[in-house]
């Protein structure tokens, strides 16, 4: 792609222009890091956007309680880009298209842009398209950008270097509580969203909930907020769009975005991808023994 193409890609895109979207994102799948050699400018940054992860263990109902905060907030006239990361949607169709039909109401409207991304860097973590898939989202001016990621491991904890705040989604039938703290939850989660309130014995895992985070000496953490939702009845969403708008007026998630410790994270992000790839292209060279040793040679 000429300079000029490029140029025009990145103006389009501050001009608020989807269809250069849509292709910037696509571009951003086809060829990872290797993007930033011919557009520059998607690491400009506007500070417009606030990036918030929604992270939990699969069927929790983030895609729900995501279809339902983008009602709300259209109604508030707020645009909203969701990223939808889920690893296993390669495998299953199935999820994809489940995130499809949950989304599928705002199909159509202009204040609303979705894309669901199945792959995840092989040597573990968040692939690195997320997060400039993420600066495309910021540079097209959206208020929101809502980044569902499947939180089941440790690697999933990277969604803190991405988002600028994250929510993490249990479920009463979650069970343990202390297995959430242990994988790290507890350190990256700006808000507990315990969804499926309607469930039974959901009183006692929010009660369960709360001696925990009562219990963690760190200051602060005792603070940490839980909401209960019902995302099917769009229950505790006022409550959420409530707290997300306050945050977002809150100064300190911008200085957070611009530390040098969230650089670092996306540039190990991106360079693994980019080590992932010419990974690749030495295995296949390989044909015998001798092949295989030849790369170990100086
Ligand atoms: N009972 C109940 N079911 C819910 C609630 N929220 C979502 N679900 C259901 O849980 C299932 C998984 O939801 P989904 O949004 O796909 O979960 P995700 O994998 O976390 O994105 C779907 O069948 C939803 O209808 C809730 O608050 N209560
Ligand atoms: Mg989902």
């Amino acid at each position: 792609m000429s300079g000029d193409q490029t140029g025009n890609l990145i103006q389009r895109l501050k001009a608020q222009d989807f269809q250069a979207l849509a292709r910037l994102l696509t571009l951003i799948e086809r060829s990872g890091p290797q993007i930033l050699s011919s557009h520059p400018d998607l690491l400009q940054t506007t500070h417009q956007a606030f990036r918030l992860g929604i992270t939990g263990p699969p069927g929790a109902g983030k895609s729900t309680l995501i279809g339902r905060l983008i009602k709300d907030l259209r109604v508030q006239g707020k645009t909203v880009g969701v990223i939808a990361v889920d690893p296993s949607s390669p495998f299953s169709r199935g999820a994809i298209l489940g995130d499809r039909i949950r989304y599928s109401d705002h199909s159509g409207d202009a204040g609303v842009f979705i894309r669901s991304l199945g792959s995840r860097g092989s040597l573990g973590g968040l692939s690195a398209s997320v997060y400039m898939m993420v600066r495309a989202f910021d540079l097209a001016g959206f208020d929101f950008v809502l980044i569902e990621t499947v939180g089941v491991g440790q690697t999933e904890l990277e969604i803190m270097h991405v988002a600028d705040w994250v929510s993490v989604i249990l479920v009463p039938e979650s069970g343990d509580t202390i297995q959430a703290m242990k994988a790290g939850l507890l350190e990256i989660a700006n808000l507990f969203i315990v969804n499926k309130s309607d469930r039974p014995g959901a009183d006692i895992f929010l009660h369960e909930l709360e001696a925990t985070l009562a219990l963690d000496p760190r200051p602060g953490y005792q603070a940490l907020r839980i909401l209960p939702t019902i995302a099917t009845q769009g229950q505790g969403v006022p409550e959420l769009i409530d707290i997300l708008t306050r945050t977002k007026d809150e100064p300190t998630w911008r200085n957070k975005r611009s530390s040098t410790g969230r650089l670092q994270a996306e540039a190990r992000a991106l360079l693994r991808q980019q080590m992932e790839r010419t990974i690749e292209s030495m295995a296949q060279v390989v044909q015998s023994p001798a092949d295989l040793a030849k790369l170990f040679q100086a």
